[in-house]
């Protein structure tokens, strides 16, 4: 990859290039001239007391270096690490929650403005947490789900309600080694407590109480985000749509959705779309209204609604230069403050609406899902009078490409065999018979640090090559759509033999969007999916899978690396390694945890040798199951795959109904 590219997505490069004639600064300069503190960077600063910040450094370090107190590196490399699993698991966490709360005011009648959409979905749910919905009142059961899974962040004793969804295996493994999460905030303020000074200092112990933490995200703050944002938008299917920075329409309102939370940009949408808005537009000499999203907000749209993405994090101010943005309102996480700055030079106004996320200079408009229809008239009517103001400077750019994004896990249960017969036997058997080497998540962060997104695209082509089955989420996503990569015609031109014979039986792209990044536990319950199924492994670890995030910056993204490692999946994350500076805390991340739990969490900067420790990973699970070892366009008996013509055969007795 050419080192002076900043971004690796043609249309973000475009405007990058544009923004420094213009001398408008975007992250890719500020990361040029913010070179990270190599001490900070590797986890060998310290700075939980005000005796120090003390740095560990020196020859011997491991073993010699010592801060005020007298922590060692490891010590301090592992607190480094807990924190940062505490700071992830809280904002998801904090997400999910948000979520419960618009369920539980549903529930209550206290607003009209959400409904229930998913009401085979809140059964299903409350099946799951043991609430008894059949002859019940849909919201009687949707106030007893949004209480059971409230429960869940300040219990004190007892498990996560949604850790028993795990296979029986990784459920044992996880009492065995103590890290079974109890409540989700309790976990959250153990790791904060045991990381202060003078507290634990046994770096084991420490990262013991990192992946409880980190469980508390993956199947508690995380999981509860997706199931509940499901029950209240509807569970994702195949969705076509459009993605890059060339979404944005001259001739109407462009308002950008940008965040996390899907309930306002929900309702932005549906209010966008009334006529008495679109008269209002075109009384202000627009054609119309366009929504686009970015990162994460823009998954959940897109999935549900075919919205089109403006792409990830480092595309956040390049929307802005486009000097087609009316309007840019945030929710919250990865909105970064410099979206003001850059706003100034144009006339776009952002608009923040999280009590929790405030930036200086930006409109505040607080969120309320007792309101939400009168706050996003009010936000889309700021973006209308906003029209008249745009300037003529800006970076247009016009291509785009179409996605298919939304494939929940019960889709992708569907999509194998219809309503009647949905399961994961054929994958399961396509994996047996090395059709499909093994599934691959590229997910998280694009990062400024490397040509943006060029690390996703590497791998996410590289894998389907070699019959890797890739799953997405995040801004792994974005960049994968923004490239072009999420479409059926990526199997037919680049994936191998095997993998392309899978995608064309089942009509799917070799590269599956699954959806944001809370998402990523749709990930989980299609593994314990894939055990229950029998044929593979029997529990998460040990299956055919790795999990990837190569451009990752986020402390969220480390939470999430860090509960897939503890549910058994080896997880390897691109750039230099936060712990880098104590061989002890990276041995234990990797070794230990990979002969407690069968996952570990490796940092490798190479995006070579990213791929090349994914597929050493595969192909030893391969080995280790004993499966067909894995040869290209070389496949051994196996089932035969369901196409669409023999589904809609089983299925035309019924109406079909995605099998939810
Ligand atoms: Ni995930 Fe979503 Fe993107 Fe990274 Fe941020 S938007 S929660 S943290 S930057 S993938």
């Amino acid at each position: 990859m050419d080192k002076h590219i900043k971004s690796a997505n043609e249309a973000a490069e475009k405007i990058v290039e544009w923004g420094e004639e213009h001398k408008i600064e975007t992250c890719f300069e500020r990361a040029e001239k913010m070179k990270p503190c190599p001490i900070g960077a590797s986890g060998a600063c310290c700075k939980v007391c005000h005796m120090g910040p003390c740095r560990l450094v020196g020859k011997n370090a491991e073993t010699e270096a010592r801060g005020v107190c007298g922590a060692t590196l490891p010590t301090v490399a592992a607190r480094n690490m807990v924190r940062m699993i505490a700071a992830g698991t809280a904002c998801h966490g904090d997400h999910g929650r948000d979520m419960v709360f618009t369920l539980l005011a549903v529930a209550n009648g206290e607003t009209k403005d959400f409904q229930i959409k998913d009401v085979r979905k809140l059964y299903r749910i409350a099946g799951i947490l043991d609430i008894e919905f059949e002859g019940r009142p849909v919201n009687d059961v949707a106030k007893d789900v949004a209480t059971k899974l409230l429960e869940d962040y300040g219990r004190q004793r007892g498990e996560v309600n949604f850790i028993k969804r795990a296979p029986k295996k990784t459920q044992e493994r996880w009492k065995k080694w103590g890290i079974t999460p109890r409540g989700i905030d309790r976990e959250i303020a153990e790791a904060m407590d045991r990381t202060t000074i003078g507290m634990d200092a046994d770096p084991d112990s420490l990262l013991t109480q990192g992946l409880r933490a980190a469980l508390a995200n993956g199947w508690g703050g995380s999981m509860i985000s997706t199931e509940v944002t499901d029950i209240l938008f509807g569970t994702p299917m195949p969705i076509k749509a459009e993605a890059s920075l060339g979404i944005f329409k001259e001739n109407e309102v462009n308002l950008v959705i940008h965040g996390h939370e899907p309930s306002l940009a929900e309702t932005i949408v549906d209010v966008a779309s009334e006529p008495e808005m679109i008269v209002y537009a075109q009384s202000k000499g627009a054609k119309g209204i366009n929504i686009g999203g970015l990162c994460c907000t823009a998954n959940e749209v897109l999935m549900r609604r075919g919205i089109p993405t403006a792409g990830g994090f480092t595309n956040q101010e390049l929307a802005i230069m486009t000097g087609l943005v009316e309007a840019m309102v945030v929710d919250v996480q990865c909105i970064m403050p410099a979206i003001v700055e850059t706003s100034k030079k144009f006339h776009t106004k952002v608009i923040t609406t999280s009590e929790k996320a405030k930036i200086p200079g930006a409109t505040h408009i607080s969120f309320d899902e007792h309101k939400a229809r009168e706050i996003a008239k009010e936000i889309i009517k700021i973006a209308v009078d906003n029209f008249a103001n745009r300037k003529k400077e800006g970076s247009h750019v016009t291509e785009k490409y179409p996605v298919i994004a939304g494939f929940s896990h019960e889709y992708i249960e569907y999509m194998q065999g219809g309503r009647w017969r949905a399961s994961f036997r054929p994958l399961n058997d396509a994996i047996m018979a090395g059709r499909i080497r093994g599934v691959v998540g590229v997910v998280g962060c694009d990062n400024p640090r490397v040509p943006a997104t060029g690390t996703h695209k590497f791998l996410a082509m590289e894998l389907i090559k070699n019959d890797v089955l890739v799953i997405t989420t995040g801004c792994g996503s974005q960049a994968c759509g923004i490239a072009g990569y999420l479409t059926p015609e990526m199997a037919l031109d680049h994936a191998g033999p095997g993998l392309r014979e899978v995608c064309e039986a089942i009509g799917i792209p070799p590269v599956l969007h699954l959806g944001a990044c809370v998402d990523n536990t749709r990930i989980l319950t299609i593994a314990s999916a894939m055990a229950g199924e029998g044929g593979l492994s029997d529990e998460i670890g040990g299956m055919p899978a790795v999990g990837i995030a190569p451009e990752w910056m986020s402390e969220k993204a480390i939470a999430i690396g860090c509960y897939f490692a503890a549910s058994g999946v080896p997880v390897i994350f691109g750039g230099e390694s936060p712990v880098g500076s104590s061989e002890e805390v990276t041995r234990i991340m990797t070794d230990v945890w990979f002969e407690r739990f069968k996952g570990a969490m490796h940092f490798e900067p190479d995006p070579e040798k990213i791929l090349e420790l994914t597929l050493d990973y595969i192909d030893k699970a391969r080995a280790a199951l004993k499966l067909k070892k894995y040869e290209p366009g070389k496949f051994g008996a196996e089932r035969v795959l369901m196409d669409m013509a023999a589904r809609r055969e089983i299925e035309r007795a019924a109406k079909p109904h995605i099998g939810l």
